[in-house]
Order: structure tokens, then sequence, then C-alpha cells
């Protein structure tokens, strides 16, 4: 059941998604966005042109989880391989393949690091702290520089009308503030070390730039 956030669940599905030997599963890191979309869309309708991006982004990557490759699309690490040696990416412009697996991860990737961000400032908010703020320069710092000038207007726009600090933690749907506090703290390190190997095997392939 998935129309109604809980922030619990995200950090199951996160803690699903690392493999004994940290390698990350599909699956699991798709459950996580589609969880993270159910959280935009109790945001509100000014988040539907984010989410709209968002969801066809998970669908092209949920194709290749079921499609007849799927073998090869288990991992992240297993996907970079496979499209690499079989050569399903553009490198250095849009061409022959234009929503690979790998340059359609990246978007989502990156957007993680947006939601890292933000979800620590909101952990470590006081009453006072304005969600808007706080969305603002969580993706002034990440995402922001991936974006072009007209998307960052349209993101600042929907950033405006952004609930307040109370009703996030009350969408979080995990109890009183403190406990939303808590489970921030718990759930933010495993969402960052997901990043961060992402970010490693993504560099170490040359793929941070992917058209
Ligand atoms: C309140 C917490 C919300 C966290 C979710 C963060 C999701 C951010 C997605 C922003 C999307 C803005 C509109 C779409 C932009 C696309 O051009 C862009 N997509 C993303 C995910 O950055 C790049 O994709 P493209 O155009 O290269 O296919």
């Amino acid at each position: 059941m998935a129309d109604t956030f809980s922030l619990q669940r995200v950090l199951e599905t996160f803690r699903s998604s690392l493999s004994e030997k940290k390698e990350v599963y599909m699956k699991y890191y798709i459950a996580g966005w589609q969880e993270l979309v159910a959280f935009m869309n109790s945001l509100g309708n000014v988040f539907s042109f984010i989410s709209k991006d968002v969801v066809s982004k998970i669908q092209i990557l949920e194709n290749f989880l079921l499609g007849e490759n799927r073998s090869h699309y288990v991992t992240i690490q297993s996907m970079v391989k496979y499209e690499l040696e079989n050569d399903l990416v553009d490198l250095t412009k849009r061409g022959s393949h234009p929503e690979s697996g790998c340059r359609t991860l990246l978007r989502l990737h990156r957007a993680l690091r947006w939601l890292e961000l933000f979800l620590e400032r909101l952990r470590t908010s006081t009453e006072d702290s304005k969600t808007s703020v706080m969305c603002s320069d969580a993706y002034n710092e990440s995402l922001a520089q991936h974006h072009p000038w007209l998307i960052r207007k349209a993101v600042g726009v929907a950033f405006c009308a952004l609930p307040g600090r109370d009703t996030f933690f009350d969408v979080m749907n995990a109890g009183d503030h403190m406990q939303v506090v808590a489970l921030l703290g718990e759930s933010l390190p495993l969402i960052a070390e997901v990043y961060q190997i992402t970010e490693d095997l993504y560099a170490k392939n040359t793929l941070l730039e992917l058209p």
C-alpha cells in the first residue's frame, strides 16, 4: 500500500537495497523512490510536475527490471557493467540510447542527494525554520547545478508553495516530532550510504556527466 507515505517504510526499503557485498538492488532502490513519490504527492499538487518526471524515470527502470534482460538489472553494479560492455549508453551526447538505465538512474541519484540534504536540514531544524528555505538551500547545493534556468525557476515556485514544518512532520507518519527526528537520524546514514556507493561506482566509470 503505497499511497500513504511512511518514513519507516523508506527506511526499510533503503536498508533492503544494500547487499552484503554493498551492492545496490535496483528493486529496492526503485521501491524507495516510489515511497518518496508518495511523499511528494502528499505535499500537494505543486509537486506534481516534479513527481511526474520521477515517476517516468522509475517506469523506465522498472521496464528494464521486468524486461527480457532483467538478469542484468538486479543491481546498479550489474546494470552499469552490462550496459557499458554492450554499448548501451550514450556517453557524450544523446543518440541511439537516450533512455539507458545508467543515465536514467543518474537523474534519480542526483535527486537523492537533494533529498538527503533536505532531510538532514529538516532533522536539525527548529520550530521557526522554513521548509521552503530548507528545500531550496538543499536544492541549490545539489540538483540545481544540473538543471537549466527554466526548471530551476519552476522548482523555486513549487518550493514557495510547500506546507510548513509541522505538516512535513505529520506527513512523515512516524509519530511525534521527536520520533520523526529519531527515525530521520536512523534513515539518513542509509540513504547517504546508498548515495555514496552509487556515486563512487559512477565516478569510477566516468558516468557522472551522462547526457
Ligand atoms: C520534498 C522532497 C522531494 C524530493 C524529490 C526530489 C525530486 C527532484 C526532481 C526534480 C524534477 C524537476 C523537473 C524535471 C527535470 C528533469 O529535466 C530532470 N530530472 C531530474 C529528476 O532531475 C532531468 O531529467 P532529463 O531531462 O535529463 O531526462
